[in-house]
């Protein structure tokens, strides 16, 4: 027993742990392969697909950007710098699959299949952006930090229990992976060996808290050690990398083996929301532009062009299809009819307390003189 204990000294004991998380690269800042078994066996085809979603969704981010400030969308997170991070993870997902998002998360809940029209309705707090089609496997998007990683958890094990092929994947930030609820979730799931892929997208800021104060943790990765499962930090600016990781970790929760944490290192370009803050006063200019040069389309399209997959004429006419999807879409949300007040009480209890049985009569009455 005693020639497996190591020497005594702190130091070492962490500096031990901290040697254990690197971050898996597959393709450097201008798209050159940096390793070779992080590219994955995707067609040309699905190549080009994950570039067309990752230039959709920044296209998305600075529409519903200038919409918000026209006052046409309610609630935006934007998403500007974690294209990689985000369609690359979900374009592992089976279409079986379920998906748990975050507020920021919009991008890959679409892309998993609700409708771009309801993604604006929920938006705006309208009731009809939550009521989804049946075959659409994903919740509506969180707003209570680290909630999904609990509900994920439970998800996860029912699959487990019914014996299905599939996973859930989760989202939440760095700022998330300080909550009770996510240590709860992940050591539920590791002790069941429940079908869950936790995401912990680290932008580096929790609204204007930077990572560093969240967390004596060097990798947030690494959180995933006390609850017995693996945990993996990834280039969450690399499209490929990030694939490729969650494509694995679907394959081993999907196959019994229990859960997966992946952290990926990202950037958010833009504000925490649009709800008033100013990254200027938390942020550097420096930071940012740091950033700006790992820019996962930058790097994702380089990657394409040495291929001969990728062109500016391909890039305008995906910008332009976008524009045109997003028109369309909004212009439909404009056609549902306003929420009344009574809409809203109705939608919060399946079953109703007296309390809010009273101001529905309250409102109804009114709404209808
Ligand atoms: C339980 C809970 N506490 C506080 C908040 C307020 N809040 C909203 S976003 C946020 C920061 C989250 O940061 P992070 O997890 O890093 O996600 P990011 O927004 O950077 O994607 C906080 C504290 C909340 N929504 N829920
Ligand atoms: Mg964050």
């Amino acid at each position: 027993m005693a020639e497996k204990q190591k020497p005594l000294d702190f130091n070492i004991l962490l500096d031990e742990i901290n040697a254990e998380f690197p971050t898996y690269q597959a393709l450097d800042i201008d798209g050159n392969v940096v390793n070779p078994d992080l590219v994955p066996d995707l067609s040309d085809e699905e190549l080009v697909e994950l570039m067309t979603r990752m230039v959709w969704s920044r296209v998305l981010d600075q529409r519903s950007t200038a919409l918000n400030r026209q006052g046409r969308l309610g609630f935006f997170a934007p998403t500007a710098g974690q294209e990689a991070s985000q369609l690359a993870s979900q374009f592992a997902m089976d279409k079986e699959d379920y998906l748990l998002p975050g507020y920021r998360d919009v991008p890959q809940l679409v892309q998993h299949g609700l409708p771009l029209t309801e993604a604006f309705l929920w938006s705006r707090g309208h009731a009809a952006g939550n009521y989804y089609a049946e075959d659409l496997k994903a919740l509506p998007p969180q707003i209570i930090i680290g909630a999904q990683y609990i509900q994920a958890a439970g998800v996860a094990l029912g699959m487990k229990k019914r014996n299905k092929k599939n996973v859930v994947f989760t989202y939440t930030g760095d700022g998330g992976s300080s909550q009770g609820d996510f240590y709860e979730a992940i050591n539920f799931a590791g002790a069941y060996k429940a079908n869950g892929v936790f995401f912990i997208q680290n932008n580096g800021f929790a609204i204007s808290t930077p990572r560093e104060k969240q967390t004596a943790a060097k990798t947030l990765a690494q959180k995933a050690v006390a609850a017995g499962i693996p945990g993996i930090q990834v280039d969450g600016m690399d499209p490929l990398a990030v694939y490729t990781v969650s494509k694995k970790a679907r394959e081993w929760a999907a196959n019994g083996n229990g859960p997966v944490l992946i952290e990926t290192l990202t950037y958010r370009y833009g504000p925490h929301t649009l709800s008033g803050d100013d990254p200027t006063r938390y942020r550097s200019k420096e930071l940012d532009n740091e950033w700006q040069q790992k820019d996962p389309l930058v790097r994702f399209r380089k990657y394409l062009e040495a291929k001969g997959l990728w062109s500016e004429e391909k890039e305008e006419a995906v910008i332009e299809q976008t524009k045109e999807e997003i028109k369309t879409a909004i212009a439909e949300a404009d056609r549902v009819p306003k929420q009344k007040v009574s809409d809203f009480l109705k939608n919060m209890f399946e079953v109703q307390p007296q309390a809010i049985k009273e101001q529905i009569a309250f409102y109804e009455a009114k709404e209808s003189k």
